[in-house]
């Protein structure tokens, strides 16, 4: 009933999506074909002349872009991180988490998002949390919609200097000792990959990857992803691992049910 009562409250996009929810069907193409009667109706220029659809982030849009992303190849084994040089971090055990799959193809921590064809009226968001926890950045890989606050805790009883990079250049750097409170930061330009590095411990990696949209996603353990809540329509998808690249998909959300994408990276 609550659920109701929310997409009963919603835009119209997300009154039309439910509307036809039921006889709806979804695909992904590679390349672009011409819009359905709906989808066209949806994607016409509003008053303000903006072509993409423009979605409120409390809007529940029926469809999604839902999938796996896979590693084609041997995946490399892990390696445990050697934390001797600080004796708190010593106590603790972690992996070289760079290329992570789940041992059937299943490949983590890649950003899926959409990168072109979605407008977004940006409703408050709660904050991204990223915890330097264990001697790691966790999670080691996340988004945050530009502008949105991300808060960076120290939960561990040693000193972190919290290095944050895009590309060689330093956006900022500084000391987080233990207990003190989290620092929060706002990354304001779509498309960047902010780089966490500690230089008190060299081993500590984590990225940050500002979206212009909350339709992202990173990918799981076992490499599926879900963008919930997207509107009818074509959209550029990109999805990004720290080490195997950016690849682009074109992906089509007919009314409500999720477009299956299907992503493979090669082993390097
Ligand atoms: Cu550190």
């Amino acid at each position: 009933m609550t659920r109701l009562a929310r997409l009963l409250s919603t835009v119209a996009v997300s009154a039309l999506v439910l509307a036809t929810a039921a006889r709806a069907d979804a695909s992904v193409k590679e390349k672009a074909r011409a819009p359905s009667k709906a989808n066209a109706a949806l994607t016409k220029p509003d008053a303000k002349g903006a072509a993409a659809p423009v979605v409120k982030v409390a809007a529940n849009g029926a469809g999604g872009i839902t999938g796996k992303v896979t590693l084609k190849g041997k995946a490399p084994e892990l390696k445990p991180l050697n934390m001797k040089s600080d004796p708190f971090c010593a106590k603790k055990t972690a992996n070289d988490e760079t290329v992570l799959t789940d041992g059937k193809g299943g490949l983590a921590n890649v950003v899926v998002r959409i990168a072109k064809g979605v407008k977004t009226e940006l409703a408050a968001q709660p904050d991204v949390v990223l915890d330097q926890d264990g001697c790691v950045y966790k999670p080691r890989v996340s988004f945050v919609v530009a502008g949105q606050t991300v808060l960076i805790k120290n939960s561990d009883q040693t000193l972190h200097n919290v290095h944050t990079y895009k590309g060689p250049a330093t956006l900022f750097n500084q000391a987080q000792p233990q207990g003190f409170p989290p620092l929060k930061k706002k990354f304001p330009k779509p498309g960047d990959v902010v780089k966490f590095k500690c230089d008190v411990h060299p081993w500590m990696t984590g990225y940050v990857f500002v979206t212009d949209s909350p339709f992202a996603a990173v990918s799981g353990a076992d490499g599926s992803f879900a963008i919930k809540d997207v509107p009818p329509g074509k959209f550029t998808v990109e999805t990004w691992h720290e080490q195997l690249g950016t690849q682009t998909f074109e992906v089509e959300v007919k009314d409500g049910k999720p477009a299956d994408l299907k992503v493979e990276y090669a082993a390097k």
